[in-house]
């Protein structure tokens, strides 16, 4: 058996010791036996030999340049697989950079666990100054859904199946183990830690929604003459692709993706209402939630947007939400019919109550939403069509939408303010679970690790769009993708800067000034630094060149897109948001 030290053979004939295991093999055996087979992670003391045995044993382990993007990937690749993904960390300084990722997970709903070897429990509980000393477990319970601390060999298997449980049950989300340095040295008798394991059944149990929710959601939906599905990054996460289709197409009602939950149905369906997002949102007299939060990305279902008066007012509007957290409801404005419940299990439900008879939604609305969509595609098509020198976001971008086009399978990666916004709105998705971006913080620096997690766990091709600045986050991972040899190519848009490359120092001194980084910088050169591809493409036929083969071959490749300094917006499309604006 793998998991088990075989003790030396004694030259005397004495009855052979038992057989015994140790901390670091029953970790892994209680990984596997949970079909975990892949470790993100960055060594260091406590945890050097447990990634080696790790890797001994099977496992796959992807060696990061900083934590924080091992942990981002952890959480990408439970995003995507609806299993916990695992980041191993050393102590306090690891710990720390592990952990904005473990709070990003809990903030955009993805299961992962964040395990971190720590110091000396007596000399950390008495500040005694150990090495990397840090009250983690203390520090982590806040940042996520659930924190342990495991003392014992025997209780190994106790907890990685609470961790397990923790993240993916209800509403997923980040889960801390700690696992101090000693435990990974215990030994105990072999077939004993075997016992002590334990497979964690059906570990995100379906739940229900009750008959009575359902018909509510149901009656209101049937009484509607303008609704509206908004499906949020939840839906994408629960896998329930069929059932979803089911809802919108049988219903025939308008859908607005949030950006993860593109390409859940195709953006080119007839249904979708993405070109006419702002005529929706403000005359939709019932909208139904699908895993979707009404948080500041939603306007908080109040002001303009929603069609009321002032901000602080919400729209006259009928909510259905259909979410596993019972507590979300009502969180910003009224909801009128929760419906609790696993998405899968609340979106069948609700098409078997619609019944065969269903009449789809008012002409009148879909038809209105139709022209509003022609009109604002067709001005898409012509912004696309141009072709300024230097590049701007739309010619740059729309490279990348035929790219995307051709191969719907492959993976997008977006980050950035502008690279951001634009890229949501030019780049079509046709497959689910095809878009990983800033999610709910808006965060910078999930780029990298995003892209790696996307290309270890699906083995597709991975197309990063990323700002200059977004870049910068998490650009050492170049050399991790180099040194995996994995199928990703970055597109770096270049606009020398945060929003704009334009801003001068109003003193007139010679320091930059905060949002503008050095001229025509190379980015490309940097994936060239570990053996992968790099261009720098100044015309859309450059990019369109460049992009096309590092899809094909699938080497590491990084492009260089420079594009007009001048173009962006400050901050993208959340302009607004800055209390500069809130002033005037
Ligand atoms: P978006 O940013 O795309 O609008 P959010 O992250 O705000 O999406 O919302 C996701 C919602 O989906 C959360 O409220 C979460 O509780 C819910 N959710 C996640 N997984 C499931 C699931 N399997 N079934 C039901 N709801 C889910
Ligand atoms: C962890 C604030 C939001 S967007 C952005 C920053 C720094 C970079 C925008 O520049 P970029 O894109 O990427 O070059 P573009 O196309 O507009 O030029 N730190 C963190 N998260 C956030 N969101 C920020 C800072 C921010
Ligand atoms: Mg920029």
């Amino acid at each position: 058996m793998s998991a088990v030290l075989e003790q030396a053979e004694s030259a005397t004939p004495t009855p052979q010791a038992p057989a015994t295991t140790d901390g670091w093999h029953l970790v892994i055996d209680a990984l596997k036996l949970n079909d975990i087979d892949t470790i993100f992670a960055l060594p260091g003391i406590p945890i050097t030999d447990f990634l080696r045995i790790s890797q001994a044993e099977g496992m796959k382990v992807i060696s990061f340049r900083h934590e924080q993007h091992a942990g981002n990937a952890a959480a990408a690749a439970g995003f995507l697989t609806q299993k916990p993904g695992i980041c191993f960390t050393v102590s306090a300084p690891g710990f720390l950079n592990g952990l904005t990722a473990l709070a990003n997970a809990t903030t955009n709903c993805f299961p992962m666990i964040l395990v971190s070897g720590s110091s000396e429990r007596e000399i950390v509980d008495l500040q005694q100054g150990d090495y990397e000393e840090m009250d983690q477990l203390a520090i982590a319970k806040p940042l996520c859904k659930a924190a342990f601390r495991v003392l014992h060999a025997e209780d190994i298997g106790v907890g990685i199946a609470r961790a397990i449980r923790a993240a993916v049950s209800g509403r997923p989300g980040g889960v801390y183990l700690d696992l101090p340095a000693k435990l990974f040295a215990q030994t105990m008798d072999a077939a004993a830690g075997k016992k002590s394991l334990i497979k964690v059944v059906d570990p995100a149990p379906k739940q229900i929604p009750a008959q009575d929710a359902v018909q509510r959601a149901v009656n209101l939906l049937k009484h509607a003459k303008k609704p509206l599905i908004i499906l949020g990054k939840g839906a994408a996460y629960a896998q329930a692709d069929e059932d979803i289709r089911a809802l919108v197409e049988r219903s025939g009602i308008p859908y607005l993706p949030m950006s993860m939950a593109k390409g859940l149905l195709p953006d080119n369906h007839s249904q979708s209402a993405s070109a006419a997002r702002s005529q929706v949102l403000a005359e939709a007299d019932v909208v139904m939630l699908v895993g979707a939060r009404l948080n500041w990305l939603l306007s908080h279902g109040k002001g303009k947007t929603w069609g009321a008066g002032s901000q602080k007012e919400p729209g006259q509007k009928k909510f259905i939400q259909v979410d596993i957290s019972p507590t979300e409801a009502d969180s910003n404005v009224a909801i009128d019919a929760p419906v609790v419940g696993d998405i899968g299990s609340c979106v069948a439900a609700i098409v078997a109550a619609m019944g065969p008879d269903w009449a789809k939604a008012p002409s009148d609305w879909t038809s209105a939403i139709a022209d509003k969509r022609e009109k604002n595609q067709a001005k898409m098509a012509e912004t696309l069509a141009k072709n300024p020198v230097p590049m701007n976001f739309h010619s740059a971008l729309n490279v990348i939408r035929n790219q995307v086009k051709a191969r719907p399978d492959a993976i997008v990666v977006n980050e950035g303010a502008n690279t951001l916004d634009f890229a949501r709105s030019i780049v079509d998705m046709y497959e689910p679970r095809k878009r990983l971006d800033v999610g709910t913080w808006g965060i910078m620096g999930i780029g990298m690790g995003f892209a790696v997690a996307a290309a270890v766990v699906t083995g597709k091709p991975v197309i990063a769009i990323e700002g200059d600045s977004a870049f910068g986050f998490s650009g050492m991972e170049c050399e991790t993708i180099c040194r995996y040899n994995l199928p990703v190519c970055v597109v770096v848009f270049n606009n020398n800067g945060i929003y704009k490359g334009t801003d001068v120092n109003p003193t007139g001194g010679k320091d930059a000034a905060p949002t503008v980084f050095v001229k025509d910088a190379r980015y490309e050169m940097l994936m060239q630094a570990f053996g992968g591809h790099g261009v720098r493409a100044t015309t859309p036929a450059e990019l369109e060149a460049a992009l096309t083969e590092a899809v094909k071959s699938g080497r590491p490749t990084l492009i260089n897109a420079i594009i007009d300094e001048t173009a962006g917006t400050e901050s993208g499309r959340i302009t607004s948001l800055n209390p500069n604006a809130k002033k005037k």
